[in-house]
């Protein structure tokens, strides 16, 4: 049975997936810098659910992280059939106030370690009969946000890629699906030193991680293109199309900032 592989698997969202993927019989390949928690997560997802697992303890933000995944599943014989790219973070604070350090490692984790993950599995990925990419996005895709703004930028790349991808994979073996979470109750907000006012604005409106990755993984299986998790958020991104850019900005400014 192929396996399913997933980024950012320690916790938050994407340990929440590797749940929802469990519970479908998919054997788990997990990957996070994270050695006990993905050590802890094998063991009892394995136990519970009757399913093959395995670990690689990475850091994917570093130089050529994601062709060790490829090296890893060939040297073990891992056919994967999905890829969830769903390791990711934030930086808060002007753009300015990051370290250039600080700024490329957010790039390089968000961005090219997902597109080289992409690129690196896509030509096994069309070997299986049926094969999924899911790529968590963000609704912070959407729009410009002032005080993330480095941040929103990663996730429009990776939302247009994705659908780009899609596009292009249509009549393949592969779909690709996007997924846009918001605010969501994990320790993104801690990573990203969000302020008072960010962490209260997203306290009122968060969901939580097992209800977005039931409907990502919904998603990615149905083959959806995009998915903007749940009607909150898809009626923020509604109105980010209808209102004057520089007004949304502002607003997004006065969260973040
Ligand atoms: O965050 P968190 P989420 N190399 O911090 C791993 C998007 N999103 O679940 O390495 C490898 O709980 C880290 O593991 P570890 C967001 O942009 C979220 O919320 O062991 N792995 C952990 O497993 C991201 O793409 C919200 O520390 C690395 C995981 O990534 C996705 O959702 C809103 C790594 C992060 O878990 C999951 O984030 C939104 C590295 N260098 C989009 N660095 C939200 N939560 O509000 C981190 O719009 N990881």
């Amino acid at each position: 049975m192929p396996y399913a592989l997933i980024t950012g698997a320690s916790r938050g969202i994407g340990r929440a997936i590797v749940d929802e993927l469990a519970r479908r019989q998919y054997d788990l390949l997990l990957v996070a810098r994270s050695e006990t928690e993905l050590r802890t997560i094998c063991q009892n997802v394995s136990v519970q659910h009757g399913i093959k697992t395995d670990y690689l303890v990475l850091d994917l933000s570093v130089n050529g992280a994601p062709q060790r995944v490829l090296d890893w599943c060939k040297h073990k014989n891992y056919a994967v059939s999905m890829l969830v790219n769903n390791a990711g973070y934030g930086l808060s604070g002007n753009f300015e106030s990051q370290t250039l350090e600080d700024n490329s490692n957010m790039v390089q984790l968000n961005v090219v370690a997902l597109m080289q993950l992409c690129q690196l599995f896509l030509p096994q990925l069309k070997q299986q009969p049926k094969a999924y990419i899911m790529n968590i996005v963000s609704t912070a895709a959407y729009q410009a946000v002032p005080g993330l703004g480095l941040y929103a930028a990663t996730k429009s790349l990776v939302l247009g890629l994705s659908r780009a991808l899609s596009y292009e994979l249509r009549g393949s073996a592969v779909s690709v699906t996007a997924v846009s979470p918001g605010a969501t109750d994990t320790a993104f907000v801690d990573r990203a030193q969000i302020g008072e006012k960010g962490r209260k604005a997203a306290a009122k409106v968060n969901m939580q991680p097992q209800e977005v990755a039931k409907i990502a993984v919904e998603a990615t299986l149905a083959g959806k293109t995009e998915v903007v998790v749940g009607w909150l958020n898809k009626l923020t991104v509604l109105g980010v199309w209808l209102l004057p850019k520089w007004l949304i900005e502002k607003l997004a400014a006065g969260i973040y900032e």
